[in-house]
C-alpha cells in the first residue's frame, strides 16, 4: 500500500518512517505533493483533527494519506495544552517556548499531582472518502526543568511512567516502545497486516 504522511512536522516523519520501516507500505511525505494546502486545526478533539488532515491530504494527492495529531494532557491543567500542545505558547512558538510555559504554569504544583499523558490519534483516509483511526496514550509525569536533548516538542519534561528518564534521555527505540505513536502504530500494523491478508 502506497501511503503519503499529512504532517508538516519533521520529527513525526522521522518517528513515523523509523516505525513502519517493517511494514508492507511504501512511504510519502509532502515533500512528494508540492502545492498540497495547509489545513486548519479547528477540532475539539484529536480525532477530528487526525481525520480533518489525512482525509483533505488524500483528496488532494488521490492516495491513502496518514494523518497525526497529537498533544499532551496535564491533569493539574484540567487537561491542557491537549489539542493547542502545538501552539500553546501562542502562534508560532516553538518547542522550547511551550515546554518553559508548560513549567511555569505548573511550578506550584506538587510531585505527587504532576501527572500526565500524551495522546495520539492517527488517521488512515482512503480516496473513496473511508477512514480508519487508531489511538495511543503513553502516562507519565511532568517533570520540573528540562532533561535530556533527544526526541521533540514536550519530550524534555515528560517522565514516562515508572522512568526516571525523560522522553528525551532514551534512544529512539526506548521511546518507541513507551511512547503513544508507537502505540498508535501498533494499531495501524495489525489493520494492514489484517488487510493484506485478505487480499
Ligand atoms: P502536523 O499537524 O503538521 O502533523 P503539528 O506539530 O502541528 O504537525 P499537532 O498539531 O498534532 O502537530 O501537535 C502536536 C504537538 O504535540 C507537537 O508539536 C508537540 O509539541 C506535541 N507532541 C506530540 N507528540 C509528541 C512526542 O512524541 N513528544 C513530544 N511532544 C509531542
Amino acid at each position: 500500500m502506497n501511503i503519503v504522511l499529512a504532517t508538516r512536522n519533521k520529527k513525526k516523519v522521522e518517528e513515523i518512517k523509523r516505525i513502519v520501516r517493517d511494514m508492507p507500505v511504501a512511504i510519502y511525505t509532502l515533500d512528494d505533493f508540492p502545492g498540497c494546502p495547509d489545513v486548519e486545526e479547528d477540532g475539539k478533539t484529536f480525532e477530528e483533527n487526525a481525520v480533518k488532515k489525512a482525509s483533505a491530504v488524500s483528496k488532494y494527492t488521490k492516495t491513502p494519506a496518514l494523518a497525526d495529531d497529537s498533544g499532551l494532557e496535564v491533569d493539574a491543567l484540567a487537561g491542557e495544552p491537549g489539542v493547542f500542545s502545538a501552539r500553546y505558547a501562542g502562534e508560532g512558538a516553538d518547542d522550547r517556548k511551550n515546554y518553559e510555559k508548560l513549567l511555569r504554569e505548573m511550578s506550584s504544583v506538587p510531585d505527587g499531582k504532576r501527572g500526565a499523558r500524551f495522546v495520539c490519534v492517527l488517521a488512515l483516509a482512503f480516496p473513496d472518502s473511508r477512514v480508519e483511526t487508531f489511538s495511543g496514550y503513553a502516562e507519565g509525569l511532568i517533570g520540573r526543568k528540562p532533561k535530556g536533548a533527544d526526541g521533540f516538542g514536550y519530550d524534555p519534561v515528560f517522565y514516562p511512567q515508572g522512568y526516571e528518564r525523560t522522553f528525551a534521555e532514551m534512544g529512539d527505540k526506548e521511546k518507541d516502545l513507551l511512547s503513544h505513536r508507537g502505540m498508535a502504530l501498533g494499531g495501524l500494523y495489525a489493520y494492514i497486516k489484517a488487510v493484506h491478508k485478505k487480499n
